[in-house]
This record gives C-alpha cells, sequence and structure tokens, in this order.
C-alpha cells in the first residue's frame, strides 16, 4: 500500500493552512485517512528547528545554515512521520515542502538549484509529493495578510524583491512540470478559492484509489 503525497506551497499569506484544513476535512467525509503536517516542522525535533529558522536574532543566519537546518528538519520529518503515513496508505498533506526551499533558498536567497537538488537527493532519495497546489497571488495582498497577525517572522521581515523572487521561483517551476502542479488564484474570496478545491476533488479522489 502506498499514500499520496500532497503539497501546498504558495507565498505568505496565501491560505495554505487555511485550505490544507478544509481539504482534509473533505476527503475524510469521503472515508479518506488523512495525515496534516508541515514544514518547517512535523516533529518535536523538526519544530525546534523551525523555532531556529523563523526566530529573527542578532546574529545573521548564513544562507548555508538556512539551507542545512531546512533539510536538517526535512530528513527527521519524513524520517518519523511522512514516510511511515505513506507507508500505511494514507493522504499526507503537507503545508509547504521542498518547493519552498527552491523558491526561498533558490529564488529567494539566490542559491544554486543545483546544491538545493543535490540535497534533495540525498534527503528524499526518489520522493517527491504526488501533487503540489501552489496558492499563487500578488505579493502585497499576501503580506497584507500575514501582517495583519501581528508579529512578523525572519522571513516575513525580508524586502518586496525577495518575495518576488519567491513567487517567480514557484510559478516557474509549475510551468516546468504542469502534470505535478495546479495553480490556484488565492487572490480570490476564500469561498471561491474553496469552490476550485472542490473542483479538483474527484482527480485526487481517483488518484487515491490508485
Ligand atoms: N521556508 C523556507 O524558507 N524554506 C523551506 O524549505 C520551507 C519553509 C519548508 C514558514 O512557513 C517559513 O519557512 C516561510 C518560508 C520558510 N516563510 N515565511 N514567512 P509558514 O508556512 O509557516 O509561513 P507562512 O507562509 O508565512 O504561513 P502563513 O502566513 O500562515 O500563510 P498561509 O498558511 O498560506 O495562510 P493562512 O494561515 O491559511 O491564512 C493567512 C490569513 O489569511 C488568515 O487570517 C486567513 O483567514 C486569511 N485568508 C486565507 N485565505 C484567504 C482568502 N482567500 N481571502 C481572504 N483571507 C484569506
Amino acid at each position: 500500500m502506498t499514500g499520496l503525497f500532497i503539497t501546498l506551497e504558495g507565498p505568505e499569506g496565501a491560505g495554505k493552512s487555511t485550505n490544507r484544513d478544509y481539504l482534509a476535512e473533505r476527503l475524510r467525509e469521503r472515508g479518506v485517512e488523512v495525515l496534516l503536517s508541515r514544514e518547517p516542522g512535523g516533529t518535536p525535533l523538526a519544530e525546534r528547528i523551525r523555532e531556529l529558522l523563523l526566530t529573527p536574532s542578532d546574529e545573521p543566519m548564513a544562507v548555508d545554515t538556512e539551507l542545512l537546518l531546512v533539510f536538517a528538519a526535512r530528513a527527521q520529518h519524513l524520517q518519523q512521520v511522512i514516510r511511515p503515513a505513506l507507508a500505511r496508505g494514507c493522504v499526507v498533506l503537507c503545508d509547504r515542502f521542498t518547493d519552498a526551499t527552491y523558491a526561498y533558498q533558490g529564488g529567494g536567497r539566490g542559491l544554486p538549484i543545483e546544491r538545493i537538488a543535490q540535497l534533495e537527493q540525498f534527503v528524499q532519495g526518489e520522493l517527491r509529493p504526488d501533487l503540489t497546489l501552489i496558492f499563487d497571488l500578488p505579493i502585497e495582498v499576501g503580506l497584507a495578510r500575514a501582517a495583519a497577525r501581528g508579529r512578523l517572522d525572519r522571513f516575513e521581515q525580508e524586502g518586496r524583491g525577495f518575495f518576488d523572487a519567491v513567487r517567480h521561483a514557484y510559478l516557474q517551476r509549475a510551468a516546468q512540470a504542469p502534470q505535478r502542479y495546479h495553480v490556484l488564484n488565492a487572490a480570490q474570496t476564500l469561498e471561491q478559492v474553496q469552490a476550485d478545491l472542490d473542483a479538483l476533488l474527484p482527480r485526487l479522489l481517483e488518484a487515491c484509489r490508485g
């Protein structure tokens, strides 16, 4: 038995967490076993690494340190949570995964794609998401939603150019492999976004049935 690995991606405030929970409910209503998780994080140790990554600090974090921490958390998450859940036949819905590394560390920080790809291969082997939903929206809309929450984390303190590069990297990846990515217009009302997700459900249920 192998499950289905679905990741949700996009810039800040795109609605990934909200829609991950929505999708989980729709799938569970239809009898599908769903496991929810997120990155960085998903296990106690990986959540501690998340704290290191998100908490602003006086000591600037080297970009290579950031990259290695992201993959360290992922290695833990894969071993403890994702691989066992997929082996049980679950649908894993994960808020961010390695596409975020390509977008933030590759696009945003400007690290070479080849270096990310090497770590991806080392940490994941052949495992890749079956489907990645990209919640796309103009940067200013997402940042306004994130700012409404209060204190900004270490990434949210970045400038406009950083987020433009992140968004561009996501859309570029989606364009390069349209069979694995589905781009949603996350600037619509929540009801409209969720209607788009409802329209995707038959495809997901079909994939769940193998
Ligand atoms: N990061 C990285 O650099 N490299 C990596 O490899 C990985 C991650 C995996 C933490 O991620 C950071 O880690 C992230 C990248 C970096 N950078 N940052 N910042 P995160 O996922 O925890 O952080 P986030 O993207 O900032 O999460 P978020 O702001 O919570 O966004 P979201 O999950 O997409 O949105 P939400 O919580 O569902 O919704 C935000 C608010 O908007 C909320 O009040 C909703 O009710 C509202 N909302 C949602 N949808 C709508 C619509 N359609 N209309 C109106 N309002 C809406």
